[in-house]
């Protein structure tokens, strides 16, 4: 009897040793988080969902190397509601915490612009899996990267398709007044004027939901086509009312339009629209087959466009940071030493394809596509019809291929 009792305790004992241990070992994990920014609430929240539900599946698959190194990694997404002063607020506070290596975001480049200033003075880490301006990256700022191409190759190649059709002679542009809507509506300008497409009308607009004041005048000018550098959430509701205004020309937008809101807010009168994107459509990467897969069960949809993208961006930096404790012997790195391998990044296999940076941060070549609505259907917006593909080099890379005679 004693004898039992005596294996029983040291049983209890041994156990309760091994509870203690594991309960050690937990706290001494130290922990890594990686924020995102991205709109969750108001009318692009959507797209600012789809790539937070991205980020989250790309750190459940993709930490265990972190794990086995010792590091608890945890995710914090913020809303930055789309809103410049939002997003700024939101920087304040990550970069206060010390935890947080590596910001992934934006949705807006009229966001990720400001806070990124944020981020460059305390050394932390941006990748963006969609900001297309080129300010985003052209500032020189050592912590801020994009796995996505620009607006100054996305313009001009929606501007070559069109003028590519043969029926389209003249165009009306509008943009939002945002850095990003501006900015590629002057980019697709330029290219349409060179390439003999008469711009009738250039204008910015802040409305969201009554165009009546300006959809009369742009159809008095008669344009063969309309192209509106801005977000689904302003640039549907515009189509949908000009079309029941009665015009029946093209209409052409960025990858703001690229997203199945569009179809969900502008229904038939979505069909036929011929959109741009820096984001490939899902069926192009066959690598992603596993990660649609996974979306459609976690999250009971498909991911919207730049949902691949943001997992790549993730992807990337879980990389990277692995690559940073390292090379810090095992210890956590600094947010420095993460963001320079951040942008050491080359060749890395993402869903999306090799991944490189060049030095200032930007895909050294990304791809664009042109495609066009085919169904009201929002669900279908996966099937929309590709009609084009255009690889560029970013201008950084161009110049290195070019001063080596490339
Ligand atoms: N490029 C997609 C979202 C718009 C932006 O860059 O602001």
């Amino acid at each position: 009897m004693k004898t039992k009792r005596f294996i029983l305790m040291v049983l209890l004992t041994m156990v309760a040793i091994a509870m203690n241990a594991a309960v050690l070992r937990a706290q001494d994990a130290k922990v890594i988080k990686i924020a995102s920014q991205s709109p969750l609430s108001g009318g692009q929240a959507l797209s600012g969902t789809s790539m937070r539900n991205a980020i989250e599946l790309a750190i459940a698959d993709l930490k265990q190397p972190l794990v086995d190194l010792g590091f608890d990694v945890q995710y914090v997404p913020f809303d930055d509601q789309a809103t410049p002063d939002v997003g700024v607020s939101n920087a304040q506070n990550m970069v206060n915490d010390p935890a947080i290596l590596v910001v992934i975001g934006h949705w807006n480049s009229g966001v990720a612009i400001p806070s990124s200033e944020v981020y460059n003075t305390y050394d932390l880490a941006m990748i963006s899996p969609a900001n297309t301006n080129p300010r985003v990256t052209s500032r020189g700022l050592s912590v801020v990267n994009r796995v996505c191409g620009r607006d100054d190759n996305q313009g001009p190649t929606g501007a070559k398709f069109l003028a590519g059709l043969g029926t389209v002679k003249s165009v009306y542009v509008l943009h939002d007044k945002t850095p990003y809507g501006q900015g590629i509506a002057t980019f697709f300008q330029t290219e349409a004027e060179a390439q003999g497409i008469a711009v009738l009308g250039f204008e910015g607009t802040e409305e969201k939901s009554n165009f009546d004041g300006i959809i009369q005048p742009i159809l008095a000018t008669a344009p063969d086509a309309i192209y509106f550098g801005g977000i689904y959430d302003q640039t549907a509701v515009f189509l949908s009312q000009a079309r029941a205004a009665g015009y029946t020309g093209i209409f052409m937008g960025p990858d703001g339009t690229d997203a199945s809101d569009f179809a969900a807010l502008a229904g038939e009168a979505a069909v036929g629209t011929y959109y741009t994107s820096a984001a490939g459509p899902l069926s192009v990467f066959p690598d992603a087959a596993k990660f649609v897969e996974d979306y459609n069960t976690a999250y009971g949809e498909n991911p919207q466009p730049y949902g691949p993208e943001s997992y790549d961006a993730t992807a990337v930096a879980l990389h990277a940071i692995q690559v940073a404790i390292e090379l810090n012997g095992g210890e956590l790195p600094s947010r420095a030493q993460v963001a320079a391998a951040v942008r050491g990044t080359a060749d890395f296999q993402g869903l999306t394809g090799p991944i490189s940076f060049d030095a200032y941060g930007d895909r050294a070549t990304a791809n664009y596509y042109v495609s066009q609505v085919k169904s009201g259907d929002p669900a279908l917006w996966s099937e929309n019809e590709l009609l084009d593909t255009v690889t560029v080099a970013s201008p950084f890379t161009a110049l290195l291929e070019s001063a080596m005679g490339q």
